[in-house]
Order: C-alpha cells, then structure tokens, then sequence
C-alpha cells in the first residue's frame, strides 16, 4: 500500500531524474508505464488534469513535479543523503537551472535529430502544451540552443574537473538534476559529441548511469487506479500560511507557470512555503490528496 509508484515513460528525462535517485538510494519502486503523449486516461484521474511525466503516487496521495517528488522521496529514505542540509540552496538553485535552462537547450537540438522517428501527432501535442513547439520553430531555434548547450556544458565540465560530484563530496540532487538533460543530449549526435569532449563530464555521466536500472517492477495503470481507489489519502498534515490569501477548505486552481496548462482543481488541505496539498473526489478512484510544490505553480480562487 505504501509502496512508491512512479508514472513515467522510458525516455521521460524528468522520470530519470527520479530514477536516478531511487536507484542510487536503493529504493524499491512500481513502474508505471504512461503514454508519451495526452491523452492520459490512466493519470488524469489521479491528478485531475495534470499530464506531465512523471507523477509519484503512494497510495492515494499523488505527488507533482519532480522537484516536489525528490523532497519527497529524500524525507521517506533520507540515507544516503541526496539533499545535505548544508547545500539545499544551491543544489535548489543548480536543480532549477538544470531542469529549465540546460533542459531547454537540449530539446531543440534533439528534436530536430528525432523529427522523421517522432510518433504521428506528437508535435501537435507538445504544442498544446508550449505554443510555438513547431517544426520550424525548433529547426529555426537548434543552431543557437546547441551553441549555449556548450557554455553549459563547460561550466559542469569546471565544476566536475575539480570535484567528482556537482556539490560536495557525494552524488545529490543536484548530479540527479543535471544528468537527465545530458542524457537527453545523446539523441543528437552533435550534441553527443560535446558532452564526449568533456572527459570529466562524461566520466560522471557514466557513474551516474552505472547505477543501474534499480529496483522497480512493473504495475498495470488499471491497478496503480486500484491502489488509489482503495486507499485514503495519508500525507495531509493541516495548515496553511496565513501570508498566502488562502485558507484550509479552499476551492483553488493549480497550473504550471511554464509549460502545460492543464488545472488541479481541488480543496486545500495543506499550504506551506514549500508545498500545497488539495483534495480532490474524484468519480474514478474516489478521494486523491493532490500534491504541488509552491515554486513554479501559479495557485488561484476557483
Ligand atoms: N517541471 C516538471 C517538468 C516535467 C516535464 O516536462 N515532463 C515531460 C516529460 S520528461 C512531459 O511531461 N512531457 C509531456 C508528456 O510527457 O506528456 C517536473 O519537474 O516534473
């Protein structure tokens, strides 16, 4: 019942972020395998429109974003340490970085290398989700993306010619969130080649990916739903800022401030600086508390 389920798909670099953290902590996990475009029918009723990849259920609690997941994870399985408290502002602030910026440098060039392999529909679909996500837009936008993916690249290639790992001693969240971008890039040959230039950078990707696949069996959606539909939600601790405008009760809509537009309409049941949690009842799987870190997340009255 308490068991951690990870919707994802294969080639979701954000669902590697993750993975590359259960599996250097060791965690045992249930893969749930997600289509790569909406719709969703087996997500949706767990997260109330939500469809990025990927969502951590336990439960009948459902965990948004990958920076709100990894918290999440690190507070369930603290050892090894993967968020040092010493650190937690900059590997917050490399992780940000690397999933917004790094990120987006790679997709350009990446897509345009994947363009003839793409399923049919899938440009149509990632457009819903980031206007402008055309052919001739990314093709337009892949010469200047690959060429800031170099100065990118150098920055955690100076990082990691004078330490092994991006901050401190040990893997953290931080490599975790850095990886999953370099990892994408080796779908384009180009950009490949400059992260196999950097000898400490690709020395580093090879031990993170070292970590193996980690310990995860597959689970049909049909009954990750079940295990929602059985279960009540558990991780609700009460409360709510006073700052924020909101009260426990409230009916709000949560949305993405970037890319995604889909809304969680639920009640709050929780609100802090970090996290908000709302309740949705939902006519598939019953009663599902809906987690959302505060940071990139717009949170309005409905
Ligand atoms: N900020 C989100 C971003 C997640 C994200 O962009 N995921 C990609 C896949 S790696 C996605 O959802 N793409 C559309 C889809 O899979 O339907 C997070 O950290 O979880």
């Amino acid at each position: 019942m308490n068991e951690i389920i990870l919707h994802h798909y294969e080639l979701s670099p954000f669902s590697e972020k993750i993975r590359r953290l259960l599996a250097y902590k060791r965690v045992d996990w249930r893969a749930v395998e997600q289509p790569v475009m909406a719709p969703k029918p087996a997500l949706t009723p767990l997260t109330g429109g939500y469809r990025r990849i990927p969502v951590m259920q336990i439960g009948a609690d459902v965990y948004c974003d990958t920076a709100l997941i990894a918290r999440r994870i690190e507070a369930l399985h603290p050892e090894p340490v993967t968020i040092p408290d010493a650190f937690a502002g900059a590997i917050a602030v490399i992780e940000d970085w690397a999933d917004h910026r790094l990120f987006m440098q790679a997709v350009p060039p990446v897509v345009v290398r994947l363009l003839d392999a793409l399923p049919p529909g899938f440009l149509e679909d990632r457009q819903q989700m980031t206007p402008g996500f055309s052919r001739e837009a990314l093709v337009a936008g892949a010469p200047h993306a690959l060429e800031q993916a170099g100065h990118s690249l150098d920055y955690l290639e100076a990082q990691l010619g004078a330490s092994p790992w991006l901050v401190g001693e040990h893997f953290t969240l931080a490599d975790a969130a850095c990886y999953h971008p370099v990892r994408f890039m080796q779908n384009s040959p180009e950009l490949a080649e400059r992260v196999a230039a950097r000898p400490a950078l690709a020395a580093w990707a090879a031990r993170i990916a070292g970590f193996g696949p980690g310990e995860c069996r597959a689970m049909e959606p049909a009954e990750a739903l079940a295990v929602a539909r059985a279960g009540e939600p558990a991780d609700v601790g009460g409360g709510a800022v006073a700052a924020s405008g909101f009260a426990v009760g409230d009916t709000v809509d949560i949305q993405a401030d970037d890319y995604g537009q889909e809304v969680t309409t639920g009640r709050i049941l929780h609100l802090d600086q970090n996290e908000i949690v709302v309740l949705r009842d939902d006519a598939d799987v019953g009663a599902v508390a809906v987690h959302y870190p505060r940071a990139g997340y717009r949170v309005r009255a409905h």
